[in-house]
């Protein structure tokens, strides 16, 4: 029977085992905005899980909505990357890259030239953003020319390639978490009039550009989707979440992407408190791998594999805390606990020195 140690295919990419590291921002980029080699120390250090989800990285600078966060737009930070991917691969792991673009989830503190963030819309969101010079309240966006658009998703596909360049096995559209493409995707965010806004298929529209062009440059079968249907963070929610996703997922089957990766309910929030939303059914709908993430233990994510209702696992706190998370989980060994005060701060702290087992 299959389980979290069974082997797996997911388009182009080889998986050892069933164990996927989630994409977790970190905040230890050097400066310009490079990984370093302590982030290659992070990276490696986990390389026994399946597939390593990187942080999420910027595309361009717009693309930027927090200190320290590695972006794949200069020749440096391919470079650094390349440091990356290498150590991962030297390890036996396989890595693949979120691309990012906050959209208004940024501040003029963070944005070239002190502009406006961008957003389908000019909605502001309710709340407070971490700038590097303390929490300021998010601004009202600028809502993006329809004329801005193709260069945008031209930016993905350079992103692409620079991913490419650095050695990464595949690339994850970052769709989730009330970011730039989430903001497209869900009703109180995007109020346009024009071909990307109002029904779920214009809202859809710019996220299946963004896949295609990012095909184009890397190929379908090493191209990954993340999204997160009912999540709130960032202050955002769609009128009709079941009626959007559907829709999305079933864009997906003639793309023949190699995995996508949703994340129930809203990051860091128990079982009890997801919104309601029938994961079962988008399981049925999409024909390719799914990867499900939030909240798992060992024991409830061999459940929901053996069940067939994903084909893997992201771990996020658990891989965190636990680089031998893969051995731990064989021998059913105890697991270190998160340092939740050194998340986003502490350089090697709560980083690169959580403790292995005993050899
Ligand atoms: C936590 C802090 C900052 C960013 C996401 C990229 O939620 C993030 C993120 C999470 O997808």
């Amino acid at each position: 029977m299959t389980d979290l140690f069974t082997p797996a295919r997911f388009g182009g990419i080889e998986l050892a085992n069933r164990i996927v590291m989630s994409s977790l921002t970190r905040n230890r980029a050097g400066e310009g905005n490079v990984p370093t080699p302590l982030v290659a120390e992070y990276y490696r250090q986990r390389a026994s899980a399946g597939l390593i989800l990187t942080e999420a990285s910027p595309i361009c600078l717009e693309a930027h909505g927090y200190p320290r966060t590695p972006g794949i737009h200069s020749e440096a930070q391919i470079a650094g990357w390349r440091r990356v991917t290498e150590a991962v691969h030297g390890a036996g792991g396989k890595i693949a890259l979120q691309l990012w673009h906050v959209g208004r989830i940024s501040h003029p503190d963070l944005q070239p030239g002190g502009q406006l963030p961008v957003a389908p819309s000019a909605i502001r969101a309710a709340g407070q953003t971490f700038t590097g010079q303390g929490m300021k309240d998010f601004v009202t966006p600028r809502a993006l020319d329809i004329a801005e658009l193709p260069a945008l998703v031209e930016t993905y596909a350079r992103a692409t390639k620079n991913a490419l360049e650095a050695g990464f096995d595949g690339v994850e559209v970052h769709a989730g978490n009330g970011y730039l493409l989430d903001q497209f995707l869900r009703s109180s965010t995007n109020q346009r009039t024009d071909a990307y806004g109002g029904s779920k298929e214009k809202r859809a529209r710019l996220l299946l550009e963004v896949l295609d062009a990012v095909a184009g440059a890397i190929g379908n079968e090493r191209v990954g989707l993340r999204l997160s249907p009912v999540t709130t963070f960032n202050d955002i929610r769609d009128d009709t979440p079941q009626d959007t996703f559907d829709y999305v997922v079933a864009q997906l089957n003639p793309r023949r992407l190699a995995f996508l990766d949703i994340l129930q309910g809203t990051g860091g929030a128990p079982r009890e408190q997801w919104e309601p939303f029938d994961y079962d059914r988008l399981r049925d709908l999409f024909e390719g791998s799914l990867i499900l993430n939030n909240g798992y233990d060992f024991a409830s994510a061999q459940v929901a594999i053996g069940a067939g209702k994903a084909d893997a696992i992201a771990f996020g706190r658990m891989l965190l805390a636990n680089p031998d998370l893969v051995e731990r989980f064989r021998q059913g060994a105890p697991l270190n606990q998160p340092d939740y005060d050194k998340l986003y701060s502490g350089e090697e702290k709560g980083y690169t020195d959580y403790p292995k087992l005993a050899p």
